[in-house]
């Protein structure tokens, strides 16, 4: 079965960013769970940011999934990236995901690299950015695995990366590593940028994809924009996907309103 997860940003240097709840834990957990949501997907600034005594207490008073935790404030508040032409910052942005790693994977989340694979160019080929990606995410891919958990892979619109774009880029791409435990994010924003038929896209996939993000074409709430769900639902059901889809919208007209809106659409369509 699907399950419905929400985000909520902790970042403030993220703001404008597309997160639903912006106003802390305790607050994105109570409308979560008023609304029905099965899970919270979390975007914090870093490893040490959330006390993980509260957020368990979180999750058992509101009997509420941590879906996933986010790990691009490595890339919006200390620019970096697995990709990076230098060496130790490579090494300090693997260092940070590992430790996103350790913090979702207390609280049994994956983490998701998606901003933080960076892009090629300069002294970089795409090439060499690939192989330098692939070799992190074999690591990190083997670290995640201890916790019971995948590591999520998020292949990007062309405004944000220039790596992998689409998810049957990223089948391949995932095929090339021995570890078997990183797992797709498909974004359904970037998808309605980058993909000819985002349903085929999502039905070839298959049980590659362990994550979505669940979220209209203009990266409104579900139902906001034009995406047409309804071969969306099918193809998620065709490949048996039990993941969560999970909102990271903006928080338009405000983040009440986007939250209500999301989980009607997964009502209607995914439930
Ligand atoms: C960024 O555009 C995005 O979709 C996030 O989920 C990844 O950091
Ligand atoms: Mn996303």
């Amino acid at each position: 079965m699907i399950k419905s997860a929400i985000t909520v940003s902790l970042v403030p240097e993220a703001s404008g960013g597309p997160f639903v709840f912006w106003d802390g834990l305790a607050n994105a957990f109570e409308q979560a769970a008023s609304l029905g949501y099965d899970g919270v997907e979390i975007f914090a600034p870093g490893p040490d940011a959330v006390d993980n005594g509260e957020l368990t207490r979180l999750v058992e008073h509101y009997r509420l999934a941590v879906a996933a935790v986010g790990t691009g404030a490595g890339m919006v508040k200390h620019g970096l990236s697995l990709t990076d032409p230098d060496a130790d910052k490579r090494e300090s942005a693997r260092v940070f995901v590992r430790q996103m790693i350790e913090f979702g994977g207390r609280h049994n989340a994956p983490a998701i690299i998606g901003s933080m694979q960076g892009r090629w160019g300069g002294n970089v080929s795409r090439g060499q950015a690939l192989d330098l990606l692939a070799d992190a995410l074999e690591e990190l891919g083997n670290h995640a695995a201890q916790f019971g958990v995948p590591l999520l892979y998020e292949p990007l619109n062309r405004y944000e990366t220039n790596l992998i774009k689409t998810m049957s880029e990223g089948v391949q791409f995932l095929d090339r590593l021995s570890n078997k435990n990183v797992r797709l994010l498909a974004d359904l924003f970037h998808m309605n940028i980058e993909e000819v038929d985002i349903a085929a896209a999502l039905a070839t996939s298959g049980d590659a994809i362990g994550h979505v993000h669940f979220v209209d074409s203009n990266r409104q709430a579900a139902g906001f924009g034009h995406m047409s769900y309804q071969p969306i639902a099918a193809a998620l059901k065709e490949i048996q996907f039990d993941g969560f889809a999970s909102a990271e919208a903006f928080p338009l007209p405000d983040s009440q309103t986007a939250a209500r809106m999301t989980i009607d659409a997964f009502n209607k369509y995914l439930r």
